[in-house]
């Protein structure tokens, strides 16, 4: 799942610093995204031209004086950091890791730590030393307690899906799941190892697995895939595979938190075309605390990356702060009726790892006459790892999913996803696959456009008309030179070495 609750990106992190580290700042965030800068509307006479002939002077010291930081730094980046053993008992301060936990270790136990944490991003070594069965601070608004339960609710199957996950992690999810569902809701539990590399998760996991289906048969299902495929089929292979009438799709780095279930079958069995979120609240990374979450809805933004969003004005009118919360779309957890997920056309397999599917089920569901909400009532635990285990650039593979999203469901709207990416409309030479599938679906569903959703259901989400051109401004003098926001704090904009991310594009 990818939403985080960082405002500022690094980039604009970046930005606020001064002077030299805001350089060597946005030369690693150059270096370590890959990002080659590029221009895509040329404009006839940019303003910033005039003035750099104005004061060449000084714009050339500066300039001289850019090239040579520019060196410096491009040989920081190359020399190879510091090797640790040299310097034992001092090793690895600097990580996150040990911001806040781990101050008593000793040198050897820091360097295992260290190097599990690099591996899954989240701490490993900490979490294999906690109970699998521990308890949850009970984080439900007042009033969730009172919830009158029917009878008569639905099963669930709850689908857990990883790859190279640390076992401890994994098996601290099922157990929350086992201990905090009541046991005649809870169906089946399916694991979806997206073919992991790690030893740990073949063997250790099967004899967990065996010895819990020897109390109860056939209660643990494993699917393992023999290639990768990414979150998305991951999915969607657990829901194959499921076979109660709700199905429940989580990563496997969860807690799930008490009466957690009950609230989501309630709303699922009034209304089958609901897909339904909990509301998440954080362990973190570094000593797998748990961190309290605000309610809030889930949406995205230009880019299709998800955002937590500020509840509707409607729901803080209702006073009930148990009352279930309307979402555009959902961050990538997800509870739904079997059946209508079916319907509704699954997840797009033609996503490929990781990003967009969570925004398009969304906009699809609401388009497609169901609806999307968020229930304070039921509340789950989840890992905000440091970093994706993931080798791959996965920003690329967003871009492209985001594409898919905004030319299948977008309509005109879809101008604006490619001008988030700063990428050109016609021949952007991104290769998107084959999206004749989805819209077809579309047109089977007979969905609702996309002005509709953005105005009925999602109406934060900022517009632009009458936008000529999107992109960098160059410099024609100096060409590694464009137009930048300049530090937040003096609105004042400035010529500055092209990186092409965000501070640097205009509209
Ligand atoms: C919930 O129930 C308890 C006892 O049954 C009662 O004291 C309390 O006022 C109720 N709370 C709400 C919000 O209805
Ligand atoms: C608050 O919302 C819950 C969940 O929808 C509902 O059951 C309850 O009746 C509402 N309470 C009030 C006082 O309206
Ligand atoms: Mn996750």
């Amino acid at each position: 799942m990818v939403c985080t609750r960082k405002t500022k990106t690094l980039v604009s992190t970046c930005v606020i610093l001064s002077g030299m580290t805001n350089i060597i700042c946005l030369l690693y965030v150059g270096w370590v995204t890959n990002y080659i800068a590029s221009v895509y509307v040329k404009v006839q006479e940019p303003m910033a031209e005039k003035k750099l002939e104005e004061d060449k002077g000084d714009t050339l010291r500066i300039i001289e004086r850019l090239d040579h930081l520019e060196n410096v730094i491009k040989q920081h980046i190359q020399e190879a950091p510091p090797k640790p053993e040299e310097n034992p008992a001092e090793a690895f301060t600097d990580s996150s890791l040990f911001a806040h936990w781990g101050q008593d270790l000793s040198p050897e136990n820091r360097r295992i730590a260290l190097k599990q944490f690099q591996y899954y991003g989240y701490n490993a070594y900490l979490s294999d030393r906690l109970p699998l069965d521990r308890s949850l601070p009970d984080l439900r608004p007042n009033g969730c307690k009172n919830l009158t339960i029917p009878d008569s609710l639905p099963e669930v199957s709850i689908v857990f899906i990883f790859v190279n996950e640390a076992l401890s992690v994994i098996l601290r999810s099922i157990h929350s799941a086992i201990d905090r569902t009541p046991p005649h809701l809870l169906k089946e539990i399916i694991l979806v190892d997206d073919n992991s590399n790690n030893e740990e998760l073949k063997e250790k996991l099967k004899e967990y697995v065996d010895e819990v289906n020897t109390r109860k048969p056939g209660f643990i299902k494993v699917v393992r895939h023999s290639k990768q495929e990414g979150l998305i089929r991951s999915r969607v292979s657990g829901w194959r595979v499921a076979t109660a009438p709700v199905v429940a799709l989580f990563d496997a780095h969860v807690e799930f938190n008490v009466g957690w279930a009950e609230p989501v079958l309630i709303r699922i069995k009034e209304n089958r075309k609901r897909v339904i979120s909990p509301s998440f609240d954080n362990i973190k990374y570094d000593n797998f605390e748990i961190e309290e979450y605000p309610l809030s809805a889930q949406g995205f933004d230009w880019e299709l990356w998800c955002r937590y969003l500020n509840p509707p004005k409607s729901w803080w009118k209702l006073e009930n702060s148990t009352a279930p919360i309307r979402s555009p779309a959902l961050i990538g957890c997800f509870i739904v009726d079997r059946q209508y997920f079916q319907e509704i056309g699954l997840l797009d397999e033609g996503m490929e790892v990781y990003g967009g599917e969570n925004v398009e089920l969304g906009i699809r569901v609401w388009q497609c006459g169901g609806s999307v909400e968020v229930l304070p009532c039921s509340r789950i635990a989840h890992i905000e790892r440091a970093h994706k285990p993931y080798t791959e650039d996965l920003t690329a593979h967003v871009r492209r999913n985001a594409l898919r999203v905004a030319e299948v469901w977008m309509d005109e709207f879809k101008s604006h996803v490619y001008m988030a990416w700063n990428i050109p409309q016609e021949d952007s030479g991104i290769d998107i696959g084959d999206i004749s599938e989805r819209k077809a679906l579309r047109k089977k569903l007979q969905c609702k456009t996309f002005r509709w959703y953005l105005v009925t259901v999602y109406p934060e989400m900022r517009m632009y008309s009458d936008i000529i051109a999107y992109g960098v401004l160059q410099n024609s003098l100096k060409s590694d030179l464009c137009l930048d926001q300049g530090p937040d704090t003096e609105n004042i904009p400035i010529m500055y070495i092209c990186h092409g991310m965000t501070p640097q594009l205009q509209l």
